[in-house]
């Protein structure tokens, strides 16, 4: 794994950070992109110490930046082994007629159009390569749709389709396609949701314990550790305490 090349989006926070510090420690070359600058090169310094570190600041719904930064990648971390579309979140949690356009398109335009042109920009030096690995980070909720949840959980069907869609075309191509899905996971995802409301983000994760982002970390490292002929290729992963998107054992 000391040889490889890691490209994580969405590394300034939560999942993505928790999977950036884990491959840090086990020596993996890294590119770590994110729209907040100063968390990107905070965590470079600190973790430049156990590896070498590419910062890449965009956002992942401009089709441009998206291209044009993967394009001025330096030779040293050009050919990409693992990418880890993780980006995303989801903007608010209303019902159908009471929702904002403005929270649909940033769902839509993130976490699936923005993961779709982070993979077209990567996928030909893989293809050339005839090696590399995607790994596409789902949700329960692109398994099953919760009451207010439609256009975020319409999101995640989409990234459960995208994986679907890519392994079939890439099939034969050398390269490993899989969802990892999680449950509830306590990041700053509720907080963005409701819109920097710290009170209503803590309670979603009152009363039981919910999976830590270094959880889904540790899952993504199984899924790369495999042997070459191995694929994860759909992944769900849920804390003791939930069943469902709804069902969930709380005090
Ligand atoms: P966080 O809010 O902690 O992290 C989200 C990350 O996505 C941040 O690093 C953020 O970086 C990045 N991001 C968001 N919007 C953009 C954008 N427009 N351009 C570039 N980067 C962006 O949440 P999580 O770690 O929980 O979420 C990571 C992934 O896991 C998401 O895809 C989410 O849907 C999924 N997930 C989360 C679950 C949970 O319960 N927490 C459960 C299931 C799936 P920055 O703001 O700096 O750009
Ligand atoms: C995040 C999990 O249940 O909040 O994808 O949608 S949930």
């Amino acid at each position: 794994m000391k040889n490889k090349t890691a490209f994580i989006t969405g590394a300034t926070s939560g999942i993505g950070m928790a999977t950036a510090k884990l491959f840090a420690k086990n020596g993996l070359k890294l590119i770590l992109c994110g729209r907040r600058e100063a968390r990107l090169k905070n965590l470079a310094a600190e973790l430049s110490a156990l590896t070498e570190v590419f910062t890449l600041n965009f956002d992942v719904r401009n089709k441009n930046e998206v291209f044009s930064a993967i394009k001025s990648l330096p030779k040293k971390f050009s050919e990409i082994d693992i990418l880890i579309n993780n980006a995303g979140n989801a903007h608010g949690l209303d019902t159908i007629d009471e929702g904002n356009t403005d929270d649909w398109d940033a769902m839509l335009d993130i976490n699936v159009k923005g993961l779709l042109y982070v993979s077209k920009a990567i996928l030909p030096k893989m293809i050339e390569r005839k090696s590399g690995q995607i790994i596409n980070i789902g949700s329960t909720a692109g398994k099953e749709v919760y009451p207010k949840g439609n256009v975020y959980c319409a999101s995640k069907h989409a990234v459960d389709a995208i994986n679907q869609g890519m392994r079939l075309d890439l099939n034969g191509k050398g390269i490993k396609v899989g969802a990892i899905n999680p449950g509830l996971v306590a990041t700053e995802f509720s907080e963005v949701r409701f819109k920097g409301d710290t009170q209503k983000a803590e309670n979603v994760y009152q009363g039981y314990t919910p999976l830590k982002a270094e959880d889904i970390a540790e899952v993504i490292w199984f899924a790369v550790t495999r042997p070459p002929h191995v694929n994860i290729a759909d992944l769900t992963v849920m804390c003791l305490d939930q069943a469902s998107s709804t069902i969930i054992n709380k005090d």
